[in-house]
């Protein structure tokens, strides 16, 4: 068995949650923050038979979007900068999906 750890924006989780359990597959989504963004953002698990896990990345990439994010980033006046902030754009997402061995599943 594999859990599958997929990091998605929260706008996407309800999707991708719906089109899991349609097509039979349970999850949990819990809410996290990102690092780097410090932004809300969803991740999903989904424990499946190994068989079944690209099936699972397949549903999770069809419902992720990618996002562009306009960040302020501060300028260090020790370094030339001057005091402000530069707007920068970050690409976020679809999703970021981690695949890991499960040793044991009980389900009492
Ligand atoms: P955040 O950490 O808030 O990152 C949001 C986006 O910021 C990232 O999108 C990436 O485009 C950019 N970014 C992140 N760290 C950066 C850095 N050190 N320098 C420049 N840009 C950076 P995604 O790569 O699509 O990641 C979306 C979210 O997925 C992340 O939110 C984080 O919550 C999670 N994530 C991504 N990679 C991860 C990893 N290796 N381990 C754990 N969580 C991860």
């Amino acid at each position: 068995m594999k859990l599958i750890f997929a990091i998605v924006n929260s706008d996407d989780a309800a999707a991708v949650t719906q089109s899991l359990s349609k097509e039979g597959f349970s999850s949990t989504r819990m809410a996290t923050t990102g690092g780097f963004l410090k932004m809300g953002n969803t991740t999903i698990l989904v424990g499946v038979d190994e068989e079944k896990v690209q099936q699972v990345i397949d549903i999770i990439k069809e419902e992720s979007q990618s996002r562009k994010v306009v960040i302020p980033t501060s300028t260090d006046i020790r370094f030339g900068g001057s005091m402000g902030a530069i707007p920068t754009q970050v690409t976020v997402g679809g999703a970021t999906i981690f695949v890991v061995d499960v040793d044991r599943f009980e389900h009492v």
